[in-house]
């Protein structure tokens, strides 16, 4: 085997292979490789906070200029500062804020990506999937599962306006999109309002199981309303000490498995009682955060962000994050914490 060279001959030949080699589509690990597996996780994505207010005005503004259906869905991107262009809130979610005028219809589609909706404001417009209507309110949390087909309308006399949160970044990632246009603006209905909370939201299922079941084993329950989740959190509040990390928490599960409420997107709510301030904590979720009820500060790393009723904060992964309440502070919050455990991926950090 021949000598090394020299340093600076050894960098000169290096250079000249790499160029040569560039062509035929051929790259030196050795030069990558501790960025391509850090000792820890090294988010491309930043802590971002924005102002609901804010982007309201710039959403009502899109409503006066488009309607729902030439947009087919009329949503401001919330796009993270650190993935410019990737139509991403972090490396593997989306995030967005639609808007459904009164008389307004979303046409039905179908896709293979995941959708949570997450009320901010408004009262009585409806997202139907499969048909089945879910009359929403604010805070509710609504989900569209991959594959089914879903349109939204607004019959009440206000705008309607609530957050989406999609595995769009998963499944482009996965290479594995599909999607379809329904030939009708709605799907016919084909179940009463609210039907899946009275079969599957109750602990209770249909008695003779999957036979007599419209919908599909993996998702049968598809609303989440505010005021179940916010109650829960009431009684943990009366019951026991918040949790110095966590305050009050609780995730959203889903009756059909138990587990996460998508196979993609996982989903919590936290309270943290006025004057509480919880330890830092991190996790490889990254977690986008809605503020519900209350004030407070968010501390990211070395970042503090005042925090009010309806502002929007991404925390991405492995930043240590603490909140300090003032008030009661209530979040709701999104994240891709199912894929991380599905995949062995997932730790977490109490401070
Ligand atoms: O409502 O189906 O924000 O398909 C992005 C993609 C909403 C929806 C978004 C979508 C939808």
């Amino acid at each position: 085997m021949a000598q090394p060279s020299p340093a600076n001959e050894q960098r000169a030949l290096l250079d000249d292979l790499y160029t040569q080699m560039a062509p035929r589509h051929l790259f030196p690990l050795w030069e990558s490789l501790a960025m391509l597996v850090p000792p820890q996780p090294a988010s491309p994505a930043v802590v971002h906070k924005w102002s609901y207010r804010e982007a309201r005005e710039y959403l009502m503004r899109a409503g006066d200029l488009i309607t729902a259906k030439q947009a087919e869905r009329r949503v401001l991107i919330l796009e993270n500062p650190g993935l410019a262009g990737q139509s991403a809130i972090t490396p593997s979610l989306y995030a967005g804020l639609q808007l459904i005028l009164p008389s307004e219809v979303a046409p039905a589609h179908r896709h293979s990506q995941s959708a949570l909706r997450f009320v901010m404001e408004g009262q009585g417009a409806f997202t139907a999937v499969d048909g089945e209507r879910a009359t929403m309110g604010p805070y509710d949390l609504v989900l569209t599962p991959g594959g089914q087909w879903h349109d939204h309308g607004n019959g009440s006399q206000a705008p309607m306006i609530w957050l989406d949160g999609l595995d769009i970044p998963t499944v482009r990632h996965f290479d594995a999109t599909f999607a379809e246009h329904y030939p009708q603006d709605q799907f016919p209905q084909s179940a009463p309002a609210g039907d899946n909370r009275y079969r599957y939201g109750r602990n209770l299922r249909p008695f003779r199981g999957r036979s007599s079941d419209r919908r599909p084993a993996h998702q049968p329950l598809f609303h989440y309303p505010y005021a179940e989740w916010r109650e829960s959190l009431a009684a943990l509040a009366r019951a026991e000490a918040p949790d110095a990390h966590l305050g009050h928490a609780l995730e959203f599960r889903n009756p059909g498995d138990g587990g996460a409420i998508m196979p993609t997107i996982s989903a919590q709510v936290r309270l943290i009682p006025d004057g509480f301030q919880t330890r830092p904590r991190r996790t490889t979720d990254g977690t986008i955060f809605v503020v519900v009820e209350g004030n407070g500060t968010a501390t990211v790393e070395d970042r503090r962000i005042t925090l009010i009723e309806k502002d929007i904060l991404v925390v991405p992964s492995w930043h240590a994050a603490s909140f300090e309440a003032s008030g009661d502070l209530v979040l709701f919050g999104y994240s891709d914490k199912t894929c991380h455990e599905k995949l062995n991926l997932y730790r977490e950090e109490d401070l």
